[in-house]
């Protein structure tokens, strides 16, 4: 009971906004329970960790979450946690706390924040896109406006969600493409400035596919992982080329613990690969509605396919 109180009072206070930069040592899964966080997105840059995640802070009824977080770390222990860098009133064109999945790239110095949120005049989610100098933000609105639509993809659903869970990838070519989408799964190309998309929206066709797309690279291959059925475990499938067709290669991630969504990112850090997803299991008011990001390694079979996830308490070890 009183564990209980104390973390309703410490998750109380800290949906105020951060303002300073706070360093702690986290020790397991899930990694953080000084505040909920969701849909975890990751970012290497100049050999440093970023973590960024949808701040999970609502009634615990629904997806209601107001602002965007960002962690920090160079040992996957000791984290840094960042003045909360983007919020959903930072979009005059959005409607209300649906601070949903997204994911930061850099180009060129700066950094594209595409993220998910509730559109106010056009019906359904849309995805807009932030930027800045820092990964640690300040971000600002890139465009003023949305990317994408719910009414650029009724084509192929008529459902007013389908357009949520942007992950963005560009090409050794320096192509860049943004995947996103529930119910059925989008590509796009970007222009090079990346606030603009060049070209059709086309279908992608994966096995069972709900949410959350994530691409990434190893070698010449291309994965493709995302959320499937629900609740949701993470399958994958793998091409030889961004465009596909792409070949389902079955589950990597069980259903996480005490949450109907399980949401992943995967990169490589330091010579290791990191599988970042959700689960409900902090104690006592962990759940669907809030969650906590957790990470655990990411193995390779020597035919490149990938090793069903492990998900541990105990989580990755220190980099040494
Ligand atoms: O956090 C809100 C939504 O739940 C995300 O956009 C989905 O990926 C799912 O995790």
């Amino acid at each position: 009971m009183k564990t209980r109180l104390v973390l309703l009072l410490s998750v109380a206070l800290t949906t105020v906004f951060a303002q300073e930069t706070k360093t702690f040592t986290v020790s397991q899964n899930p990694l953080f329970t000084h505040r909920f966080t969701a849909d975890p997105a990751a970012l290497v840059h100049d050999d440093v960790f970023y973590l960024y995640a949808g701040e999970d802070s609502g009634d615990g009824k629904w997806y209601n979450m107001p602002n965007w977080v960002v962690f920090s770390s160079t040992d996957m222990k000791n984290w840094t946690e960042h003045p909360t860098p983007l919020k959903v009133t930072d979009f005059t064109w959005a409607k209300d706390n649906s601070a949903w999945a997204a994911q930061v790239i850099e180009r060129n110095g700066k950094f594209y924040w595409y993220i998910t949120t509730e559109h106010a005049s056009i019906h359904g989610k849309a995805i807009g896109v932030a930027v800045s100098d820092s990964p640690t933000g300040p971000f600002k609105d890139a465009i003023g406006k949305a990317l994408i639509t719910n009414d650029m993809t009724t084509e192929y659903t008529k459902i007013s969600w389908d357009d949520i869970d942007p992950t963005v990838w560009i090409d050794d070519d320096g192509q860049a493409y943004l995947f996103w989408g529930n119910t059925q799964c989008y590509y796009v190309k970007l222009k090079e400035n990346m606030i603009e998309m060049e070209g059709e929206i086309k279908p992608v066709k994966l096995k069972n596919f709900t949410e959350a797309p994530w691409i990434h690279k190893r070698g010449d291959w291309f994965y493709l992982s995302y959320a499937s059925e629900f609740p949701e475990k993470i399958r994958y499938a793998m091409s030889k080329s961004i465009h596909g067709p792409w070949e389902d290669k079955g589950i990597l991630n069980e259903i996480a613990g005490n949450s109907n969504t399980n949401h992943q990112s995967i990169v490589e850090y330091k010579g290791d690969w990191y599988f970042v997803y959700h689960n409900g299991g902090v104690n006592t008011d962990g759940g669907s509605f809030h969650r906590s990001v957790c990470i655990d390694y990411l193995f390779y079979n020597r035919d490149k396919s990938l090793k069903r996830i492990q998900m541990t308490t105990e989580g990755v070890d220190k980099i040494k």
